[in-house]
């Protein structure tokens, strides 16, 4: 954890299969009480997945949240309601299959819950595969805030707070950036929420001037 990022006293993680990674780092990515996203390889068996040799694995996105913010019931719903887990997502092998991989027993059973619940709603079983702590593989640089990086010299202003392009990435400003992309998030709320994440004076400074320095 770095000190620009939502400060929270406990957090969990979850990670999440629902198609091409890039839509749900941003998407998730935005919602307030998510405090990091990385974008990896879940769910399958051989060792050291990469996008040129995805083998067995599912696009996943790996969650950090403060569950006092943000709780897994309402993420998870956010989850079934914004991809389709009723159809066979088999079409390359199982590259973009509805997957979660908990982080423990507690969290699926939660999660069996809202299953039934969402499948009363859609009217269709829901096919999403269950994992529990299963290893997880974050993938190459270049899909991390894949729509953030689209706007390089925006991006090298961000990555100049951080030391090192991991913490840029498992930041909580860079996951907001990145949903800004998708409109999954507007610049003054950015602003609003920043003022909430329990910054030192000079580290809040820094983050508003950085925000306001940036060209699109
Ligand atoms: N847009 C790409 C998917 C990329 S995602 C990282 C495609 O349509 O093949 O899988």
């Amino acid at each position: 954890m770095n000190s620009f990022n939502l400060q929270a006293s406990s957090t969990e993680k979850i990670i999440l299969g629902m198609g091409c990674f890039w839509g749900p780092d941003s998407s998730f990515g935005s919602l307030p009480g998510v405090i990091s996203t990385v974008v990896g390889y879940a769910g399958g068996t051989s060792s050291h997945p990469t996008y040129r040799k995805i083998d067995d694995y599912t696009e996943t996105v790996e969650i950090t949240f403060d569950p006092q913010l943000l709780s897994l019931e309402s993420l998870l719903h956010t989850f079934w309601q914004t991809h389709d887990a009723t159809k066979n997502r088999f079409y390359r092998e199982r590259q973009y299959i509805s997957l979660i991989v908990f982080q423990n027993i507690q969290q699926k059973k939660i999660a069996e819950n809202i299953k039934q619940i969402e499948e009363k709603r859609q009217g269709k079983e829901i096919q999403t595969e269950f994992q529990v702590a299963t290893p997880f593989y974050p993938a190459e640089d270049y899909h991390q805030k894949y729509f953030l990086r689209r706007f390089k010299e925006a991006t090298k202003n961000v990555q100049k707070l951080f030391p090192d392009e991991e913490t840029f990435i498992r930041s909580t400003i860079s996951a907001r950036l990145n949903g800004f992309i998708r409109e999954n998030k507007s610049l003054p709320e950015i602003k609003e929420e920043i003022k909430n994440w329990d910054l030192s004076e000079e580290h809040l400074k820094e983050l508003q001037n950085m925000i306001l320095s940036l060209k699109w």
